[in-house]
């Protein structure tokens, strides 16, 4: 049967393979959506697929009135769209992260060694509210920083706004080494320093007991404090510059004066909850509006949301300041070609009278 179904079913196939790999979800939403085919490439061409938002009514009744709450406010100042880019290291958690943020399995993840080498945008509609979350694959490879993921990232960002980085790391980790630099300093020469103004630091596993009698709150701020500090060597931020307080922004879960706010998730099926059956963290914080609040504080805290345009695709920020001096080097070389030249000619011009 299927071999004979008509161009309208194999356009309508394609399409739904298509979903399939940009977002976990499955095909029956196509159905459900009821929308036009023609709507539904278009979206997809636009490099994802709006739908209702299904996993919003999946939250607990007091999680949901806080997020209207929150996107009540967004709408106010006249936001009615906002995209969100996560990047971070292999297996911190972008992914859980991203589903979690959703209350609903928009895309994969995997235990072991990721198979997705592509970002993914996920776009969900709630009353005229759309939120778009790109998932990204992980930016270590082998030890070593993965510039061809950043770069397929990169090319994927093409056109698009970004109004908050989610930079994802796990805080169940007790060391900060040269490799978070480097990943670090590779963001930062492919989107510009400014990137940073609209960063969230996100920290998974947060349901953890802390080692060597360090009180929750303590170990928070200790692992924190070490992954801001290697963004700021990273991205070569001024210290003073970095340690600018929002002005209506206060991080909920961790009191730190850093201009970048520290949001802390527990992803894992086990989390404990309250009597609310929202998401709690050891120290009581129900973490999902938490940290929505810390992602409207960033999209509304009055910096530049970061346009990724072909000049910054084509050629990053470093590259372009390296331009500036191109014209010097190339009117040095002229200069020193042409006193090699005269020397030359000196030489030959000495060289004659002694033969
Ligand atoms: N306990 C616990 N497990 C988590 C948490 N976040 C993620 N995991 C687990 O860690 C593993 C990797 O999670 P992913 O979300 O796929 O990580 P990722 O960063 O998207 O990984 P890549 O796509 O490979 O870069 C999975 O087994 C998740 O279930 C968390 O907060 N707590
Ligand atoms: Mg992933």
């Amino acid at each position: 049967m299927q071999e004979q179904s008509t161009g309208k079913q194999q356009g309508l196939g394609l399409l739904s393979s298509s979903l399939r790999r940009n977002d976990a979800g499955g095909d029956d939403d196509i159905a459900r959506l009821g929308v036009p085919g023609w709507i539904l490439v278009y979206k997809l061409k636009m490099g994802s697929i709006l739908r209702d938002w299904q996993g919003f009514h999946q939250f607990p009744a007091a999680t949901q009135s806080k997020l209207v709450e929150l996107f009540a406010k967004l709408k106010e100042q006249g936001v009615n769209k906002m995209t969100i880019l996560v990047m971070g290291k292999g297996g911190v958690g972008k992914s859980s992260t991203v589903n979690s943020l959703l209350g609903e399995r928009a895309v994969n993840v995997s235990s072991f060694q990721s198979e997705s080498f592509r970002p993914v945008m996920v776009s969900r509609d709630r009353a005229g509210f759309t939120l778009n979350i790109i998932d990204t694959p992980g930016l270590v490879e082998g030890g070593y920083v993965n510039y061809q993921a950043l770069e397929l990232i990169k090319r994927f960002l093409l056109n698009k706004t970004i109004n908050v980085l989610l930079y994802v790391d796990r805080l169940d980790a007790y060391r900060v080494d040269d490799l978070d630099k480097q990943i670090i300093s590779a963001i930062t020469d492919s989107f510009g320093k400014e990137i940073w103004n609209k960063s969230l630091l996100v920290l998974t596993h947060a349901q953890l007991c802390p080692p060597d009698d360090l009180s929750y709150d303590v170990f928070c701020a200790r692992r924190s404090e070490a992954v801001l500090k290697t963004i700021r060597m990273g991205a070569q931020i001024r210290k003073r510059d970095f340690e600018v307080v929002h002005n209506d922004v206060k991080c909920t879960s961790i009191s730190m004066d850093s201009a970048i706010p520290v949001g802390l998730v527990e992803n894992s099926g086990r989390c404990n909850k309250n009597e609310n059956d929202e998401k709690i963290l050891p120290n009581g914080d129900a973490w999902i509006p938490s940290m929505v609040k810390e992602i409207v504080g960033i999209a509304t805290n009055g910096k530049k949301s970061l346009l990724v345009d072909e000049k910054l695709v084509n050629g990053s920020e470093s590259n372009d300041r390296g331009k500036i001096f191109i014209p010097l080097i190339l009117g040095v070389q002229w200069l020193l070609v042409k006193w090699i030249q005269r020397e030359i000619k000196k030489d030959i011009v000495k060289g004659g009278k002694y033969i």
